[in-house]
């Protein structure tokens, strides 16, 4: 083996190690991908050829390795301990007084960090060098999942030696988590290759690390943040904060929301305040973990068996709750899908009071064998809908009963018909002019993304449709003063107001034209695309299946959905009706033109941060001018993401999904090229 290959391939490791770290720990990468892959792809290949040189500290070795059998027992050096769970200000109080007490002395300062929903785990590290990870188990004993921690990114391989040389023997804890954002997608892939899916990041965090076959861990998005060690020789700490530097210096993610020098005070405010941020986090948190900082006082104080005296979890208060499903009824939206609603018994989740839930449709309450009168467990994450979880068959007394569909529309009395719809099956009322329905489109029409009318909410909507006011869209355009001000708790000032908005709506863009019209799959965004690409509303109502299939960004169902709609004789009424009563329809986006030369011809473009050249505006008319669709935010659908400087989310967004990102010189190079 020659010199050359061999400093060739240690140069590789090292530097694919250092923009690793950079990119998954620092957030703050200094090579594009293209550059990192490579550089990996050359590093490949070598130890492909020279298997000696293929170290497990390797960067290639996050892939994973061959799968196993089975888990080895993994005995922790130290006890891996629980924590004590307070759930008020008082219990926090208490244990401060306590520790005032065993400790002789008054002033004790103390460190918060957020306490991660995850799975936890230890790392071994031999004079630098991973060498086993576990599992925390029953805190004695867990598994060893060295591969598959090897296959997240952000676990060091080896430790950083910049500041400190590596210890004999260091054994470092910490949380692993999934990402909300990496949750979803995770579960939207599962979803579409029919696989069940995970109830939260923590099942899928602790489902992933779980695999015998660690190339299944290394395609799971994991990530890590450290909070403390075990066995650590020839390290002396100070303090919880200073380890944690020392961690950090270590090369290991550190939580950034970790507040130190904190008094009783202090530590009850750093709750609330975390409380406020948890929403934000991109991960989940279900408390926050007081610890006394100085870990000479933590000597001094000790462990209980199971918990020690010198740490704290301080929990959120729950987001889920058990009630009881009083009644179970159907709502009729805007396409005449039928939605079955549990209506609860109300109950108090997490600071909200609760009284109904979705239950999604017929076959989810099938699924989860939900019936009126059961037991059952609701949550509420962030502000979404509450959702019933699953119920407790074993607290059922007898006198539950079993939902059913109605076969009447419960509105309108029209028969009910079973569609499939994607992946499951919908119950729909096929009267186009259900009273529901009706309403749940007028309430669309009227909404901020569409004709913005103000004045024109739920009640009044329900009212007008009630009073036989508005039986069309048409209708909207025709209210009068007069006759409003006639309505139940509508006063004459309101109803002039109301009368001024709508008729300020009149004028309208043809991408919100289209997105009120509330056809189904074609939601704002088809709007725009459809507004694009065709300069008015009777070139897109002329438009064949293939034209609308032929738009970058229109999917097969969309396009069909959107001429069906077209071709109904009904809606070609509607529009003509609409149209009469005077709305100006305007199309602001100019055509898209037609120049397949440039690179941006039909491409779905992001920019991101700051250009030095020219405002983000001038840079989007170049792009339009080019034939991109510009949009504001990254999917696995961006073909191209523009970063400038201080570029954010956005860039770790299209890392993550693969998106080509350019920088400013490269965009500035091909915009004068095209
Ligand atoms: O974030 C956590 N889930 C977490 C758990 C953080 C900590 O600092 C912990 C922990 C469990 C035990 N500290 C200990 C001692």
């Amino acid at each position: 083996m020659d010199k050359d290959i061999i400093k060739e391939a240690l140069d590789l490791q090292r530097e694919l190690t250092e923009h690793s770290y950079r990119y998954h720990v620092l957030d703050d990468p200094v090579i594009s991908d293209a550059e990192y892959d490579r550089m990996l792809r050359r590093l490949l290949e070598i130890e492909e050829r020279f298997p000696k040189l293929s170290t497990p500290d390797s960067p290639t070795k996050r892939v994973g390795g061959p799968p196993l059998d089975a888990f080895e027992k993994a005995v922790h050096s130290i006890p891996m301990l629980s924590l004590d769970n307070a759930f008020n200000d008082e219990d926090v109080l208490e244990f401060h007084q306590r520790i005032v007490k065993l400790a002789g002395r008054d002033q004790v300062l103390y460190i918060a960090e957020p306490k991660l929903d995850g799975v936890a785990v230890e790392l071994r590290y031999e004079n630098g060098t991973l060498v086993r990870a576990a599992t925390r188990g029953d805190g004695v004993t867990g598994e060893v999942i060295t591969e598959n921690a090897r296959t997240i990114r952000s676990v060091p391989l080896k430790l950083k030696e910049d500041r400190l040389k590596a210890p004999a023997l260091l054994e470092v804890r910490g949380e692993v988590i999934i990402r909300k954002s990496d949750f979803e997608k995770l579960n939207q892939t599962r979803l579409e290759k029919g696989e069940s899916l995970f109830a939260n990041p923590r099942n899928a965090a602790a489902g992933s690390l779980r695999q015998l076959d660690s190339k299944i861990t290394a395609r799971r998005p994991l990530d890590i943040f450290v909070y403390g060690t075990g066995l650590a020789q020839g390290l002396e700490f100070q303090s919880q904060s200073g380890m944690l530097e020392i961690l950090q210096g270590f090369g290991f993610p550190v939580n950034p929301h970790i507040r130190t020098g904190l008094t009783l005070a202090g530590v009850l405010q750093a709750y609330k305040d975390l409380e406020t941020l948890r929403e934000s986090l991109a991960y989940e948190i279900d408390g926050m973990v007081i610890k006394v900082d100085d870990l000479g006082l933590q000597q001094l104080l000790g462990e209980k068996i199971k918990s020690p005296r010198w740490a704290l979890a301080y929990k959120f208060s729950a987001r889920e709750e058990t009630t009881t499903i009083k009644e179970i009824i159907v709502q009729v939206g805007r396409t005449g899908v039928l939605t079955p609603v549990a209506l609860l018994e109300p109950v108090n989740v997490g600071g909200v009071m609760v009284s109904r839930a979705t239950l999604h449709n017929e076959d989810e309450i099938r699924r989860k064998d939900i019936r009126i009168g059961d037991k059952a467990l609701v949550v509420r994450a962030g502000d979404v809908i509450p959702k019933i979880v699953r119920i407790f068959p074993d607290r059922r007394n007898g006198t539950e009963k079993p939902f059913a569909m109605p076969e009447q529309c419960p509105v309108c009395l029209s028969k009910i018909e079973r569609l499939k719809l994607d992946r499951s099956y919908m119950n729909k009322c096929v009267n186009a002019s259900c009273q529901a329905q009706l309403k749940e489109r007028i309430r669309h029409f009227v909404s901020k993304k569409a004709f913005d009318i103000e004045g024109l909410g739920r009640k009044i909507v329900d009212q007008l449709v009630d009073e036989g006011m508005i039986r069309s869209f048409a209708d909207v355009f025709k209210l009068e003063a007069e006759k409003l001000a006639e309505l139940e708790r509508m006063a004459e000032k309101s109803a002039g107001n109301l009368t001024q908005a709508i008729e300020a709506s009149k004028k309208i863009s043809l991408a919100r034209f289209i997105y009120s019209l509330g056809i189904q799959h074609a939601g704002e965004n088809a709007g725009k695309l459809l507004s694009q690409r065709f300069s008015s509303l009777e070139e897109i109502m002329a438009a064949s299946v293939a034209d609308l299939e032929g738009i970058h960004g229109i999917g097969p169902e969309t396009a069909s959905a959107v001429h069906g709609f077209f071709a109904n004789a009904e809606n070609q009424t509607m529009i003509r009706q609409l149209l009469e009563t005077g709305i100006e329809i305007q199309n602001d986006r100019p055509r898209a033109p037609e120049t397949p030369e440039s690179p941006f011809f039909q491409k779905r473009v992001v920019l991101t941060g700051t250009l030095a050249a020219m405002a983000r505006s001038e840079a989007q008319a170049l792009l339009e001018a080019a034939g991109a669709a510009v949009t504001s935010s990254v999917s696995a659908k961006t073909d191209f993401l523009i970063a400038g400087a201080d570029a954010g989310s956005k860039l770790d967004k299209a890392k993550k999904a693969g998106v080509r990102i350019m920088d400013e010189a490269e965009f500035l190079a091909l915009i004068r090229q095209a």
